[in-house]
C-alpha cells in the first residue's frame, strides 16, 4: 500500500472550495492569453527536498521517518522512486527534477556510481512511460559529498575536477536518454570561504573550462535542451561565484559561451543576492538567457536559503508580467524548492506545501493576465518611452550622432526638458489592483 494511498488525486475545485486538498485556481486548461495554464507553469516536482532530504538542520538531524529514508540501499532507491511517482501522479504535476545523489544507492566508488545511477535510469524510464510524468532536468549534485568541500570544478586539486567530470557525464546522459529538457549546474561550493587561500582567477577559469568541457559533450550525445547555470550569491560559501543573473551572464561572455549556457533563476537566491525577483526574469530576458524557474520564496528576516514553497501572489505577479510578455519559459518550467520545515513531520505537509504553491502561482500568472488586458500599465509605459519613436529619438539610438554632434543639437534646438512624474504608485496600485481571487 502506498504511504499516499488515502490522497485521491487532486482535482481543481474552485475558489469556494474548503478542501485542503483541492486546487483553488490552478484549473490547468484554463486558457491564458491564447495558451493553457498548465503550460505556461509546465510545474515540476524536485526530488531532493521532498523525497532524498531527512528534515534536519544545521542544529540537528532529520525528524521525517519515511520508508525510504537512511542510508539508501538499491531497494530504498527504488521504494523511493515509487513514492516519487505516485506523488507527482495524483498531484497532477506533468514534470520531475532530480539531482544523481536524491535517487540513487549510496556509492564508494565513481564505477559504482554509475553503475547505480543507469539501475535507476532503468526504473525511471519505465515510470516515465507508465505515467507521461517528464524530466525537466537533471544534476549532478557536486557539494554533498566531502570529497567536494572546496568546490568540484573549482577545487584546488585536479582530481576532485576529474571526479566531477565522470559524474556529470553520466547524469548528463541519463538526463538525455531520460527525455529531459534541460540539464542543471547549480555551482554548489564553487566559490570560497576565505580569499586568503583562494586563487580567485585559476578557480574561474577552471569553471569556464570545466562548462565548456559540459557544452562540447552535450552536442557530442546530441541532448538538444539548454545547460542552465542556477545563480546563487553565497551559502554554502561566503560568496559563490555564479553570483546573479548579470554575473553570470559576463562569466558566460568570458567564455564564449552566452549563446550556450542559460540560467535558472531561484526566487530566494535572488532575494539573498539583494536583489528582486523580477530584476533577475527580466535581465535573463534582456541578455538572452532566459531558461528555468526554481520557484520559492525564503524568509524575509532569516537571511539564508529555506527554499519554502511561494505563498505571496502578488510579490510573484511583476516577474509573470514579464514572463507572459516575453511568451513564456520555453523549455523551462517552475520547479518547486517546496522545502518542509522541521517540524512538518506529517506527510500530508508535503501535499499542502505543493497545492498551495501551485495555486500562489496560478493566481500570479492570472493576475498578471489581468493587468495586460487592462492594457493600462502598458500604455504608461509606451507612453513614458515615446521620445525614443520620434526621428529624434531614433537618430541618437541609431548611433551616428557623435557625442560632439549631438551637444551642438541640443544647443541649437534650445533643449531645456522638464522633469515628469514617473508615476511609481500607479504602477504598483495597477499591480495591486490587479490581484486575483
Ligand atoms: C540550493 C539550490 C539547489 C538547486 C539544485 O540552494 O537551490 O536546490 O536548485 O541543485
Ligand atoms: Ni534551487
Ligand atoms: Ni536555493
Amino acid at each position: 500500500m502506498s504511504i499516499f494511498s488515502e490522497v485521491g488525486p487532486i482535482k481543481y475545485e474552485g475558489p469556494d472550495s474548503t478542501n485542503d486538498f483541492a486546487y483553488k485556481v490552478y484549473d490547468k486548461d484554463r486558457v491564458v492569453l491564447g495558451k493553457k495554464l498548465g503550460d505556461w507553469l509546465r510545474l515540476t516536482v524536485a526530488y531532493w527536498h521532498s523525497f532524498a532530504a531527512g528534515g534536519g538542520d544545521m542544529f540537528g538531524p532529520g525528524t521525517w521517518t519515511r520508508p525510504w529514508s537512511g542510508n539508501v540501499t538499491q531497494e530504498m532507491a527504488a521504494a523511493r522512486a515509487d513514492a516519487a511517482f505516485d506523488f507527482f501522479t495524483r498531484l497532477g504535476t506533468p514534470y520531475f527534477a532530480f539531482h544523481d545523489a536524491d535517487v540513487i544507492a549510496d556509492a564508494a566508488t565513481l564505477p559504482e556510481h554509475i553503475d547505480n545511477l543507469k539501475k535507476i535510469e532503468d526504473i525511471f524510464a519505465k515510470k516515465i512511460s507508465e505515467t507521461g510524468v517528464k524530466l525537466l532536468w537533471g544534476t549532478a549534485n557536486l557539494f554533498s559529498h566531502p570529497r567536494y568541500a572546496a568546490g568540484a570544478a573549482t577545487n584546488p586539486n585536479p582530481e576532485v575536477f576529474a571526479y566531477a567530470a565522470g559524474q556529470v557525464r553520466a547524469i548528463l546522459e541519463t538526463t538525455h536518454r531520460l527525455g529531459g529538457e534541460n540539464y542543471v549546474m547549480w555551482g554548489g561550493r564553487e566559490g570560497y570561504d576565505t580569499l586568503l587561500n583562494t586563487d580567485l582567477k585559476a578557480e574561474l577559469d577552471h569553471m569556464g573550462r570545466f562548462l565548456n568541457m559540459v557544452v562540447e559533450h552535450k552536442h557530442k550525445i546530441g541532448f538538444k535542451g539548454p545547460i542552465l547555470i542556477e545563480p546563487k550569491p553565497f551559502e554554502p560559501t561566503k560568496h559563490q561565484y555564479d553570483h546573479d543573473v548579470a554575473a553570470v551572464y559576463a562569466f558566460l561572455q568570458k567564455h564564449g559561451l552566452e549563446k550556450e549556457v542559460k540560467v535558472n533563476i531561484e526566487v530566494n537566491h535572488a532575494t539573498l543576492a539583494n536583489l528582486d525577483f523580477e530584476h533577475e526574469v527580466t535581465a535573463a530576458y534582456a541578455f538572452g538567457i532566459m531558461g528555468s524557474l526554481d520557484i520559492n520564496r525564503g524568509d524575509p528576516r532569516s537571511g539564508w536559503d529555506t527554499d519554502q514553497f511561494p505563498n505571496n501572489a502578488q510579490d510573484l505577479t511583476p516577474a509573470w508580467l514579464e514572463i507572459l510578455n516575453q511568451g513564456g519559459l520555453h523549455t523551462g518550467g517552475c520547479n518547486f524548492d517546496a522545502k518542509l520545515r522541521r517540524q512538518s513531520v506529517d506527510i500530508n505537509d508535503l501535499y499542502i506545501a505543493h497545492i498551495t504553491g501551485i495555486d500562489t502561482l496560478a493566481r500570479a500568472v492570472l493576475s498578471a493576465e489581468s493587468v495586460i488586458k487592462q492594457k493600462k500599465l502598458a500604455t504608461l509605459k509606451a507612453a513614458r518611452y515615446a521620445g525614443w519613436e520620434t526621428p529624434f529619438g531614433k537618430e541618437i539610438a541609431g548611433g551616428k550622432l557623435t557625442l560632439a554632434d549631438l551637444a551642438d543639437l541640443a544647443v541649437k534646438k534650445g533643449l531645456n526638458p522638464k522633469a515628469v512624474s514617473g508615476q511609481q504608485e500607479l504602477y504598483e496600485s495597477i499591480i495591486a489592483q490587479n490581484q486575483k481571487v
